[in-house]
């Protein structure tokens, strides 16, 4: 049978090997959960690129430039990393090249998987089927917060892990506590996040109604993936 692993931060990703694996990448507030949202609204393509700048000059070419670092939309970018950007907004066809803080940089750092998929707790479900139809490794990548650890991603983790533990083998003690956090939180899941310091970064900065928005779960029957340089449906 294969394997279920989690990465608990970036930082860790040194002492994993994603060859010939499925990784998903999760960055549950906000990066992997905005995609989610763009994609449903009609989004066709996600271009994660390292640096602002390289957003601004796919603009040229018809993108539309998102850019966030420490939870804010950058000056002079037509869109941030907010689901509530993404959502109810006319984005049929469009290509958006996106850069954020830790998720599309860990999107890069996975290049050398099989396969990379976006996790969010709003196509939760979608990702498990996937992962399960695929009889693959799967790592699940928690993006964390400049390479530290933090609740949200793990929560994610945990919750996929326990939608595959009948499919995959998980010996993998960062899994194992990650099925056991998701455990006690899963009643109250946006009560449990409030807590998290990425929350109250949130809070600071007035933008608390994202939380709740992507701790809903399996809204979207959607798995991004990588192809080439881009996410695609
Ligand atoms: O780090 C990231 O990729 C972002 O998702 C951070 S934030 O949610 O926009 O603050």
């Amino acid at each position: 049978m294969a394997n279920f692993e989690t990465i608990l931060t970036p930082a860790l990703l040194p002492q994993y090997d994603l060859k010939g694996k499925t990784v998903v990448v999760i960055d549950i507030l906000r990066a992997t959960s905005s995609i989610c949202v763009g994609f449903n609204s009609g989004v066709t393509l996600f271009r994660p690129v390292a640096h602002p700048e390289q957003a601004l000059v796919l603009e040229e070419d018809g993108f539309i430039a998102a850019a966030e670092r420490n939870g804010q939309k950058l000056e002079g970018f037509s869109m941030g990393n907010s689901p509530f950007d993404y959502l109810n907004t006319d984005l049929n066809g469009k290509q958006v090249a996106i850069t954020t803080t830790n998720g599309t940089r860990c999107l890069h750092l996975s290049y050398e998987a099989a396969e990379i998929l976006i996790g969010s707790f709003l196509n939760l479900q979608a990702v498990a089927d996937y992962c399960k139809k695929q009889n693959r490794d799967v790592i699940a990548f928690c993006a964390g917060w400049k390479d530290k650890f933090n609740l949200e991603d793990t929560l994610f983790a945990g919750a996929l892990a326990q939608l595959l533990q009948n499919d995959l083998v998980i010996e993998c003690d960062s899994t194992l506590a990650a099925m056991d956090l998701f455990d006690k939180a899963k009643t109250d899941l946006s009560g449990y996040i409030k807590k998290a310091s990425h929350a109250q970064r949130f809070e600071r900065l007035g933008i608390e109604k994202d939380i709740d928005f992507c701790m809903q779960q399996s809204i979207y029957n959607i798995v991004p993936r990588i192809v080439g340089e881009d996410l695609k449906l």
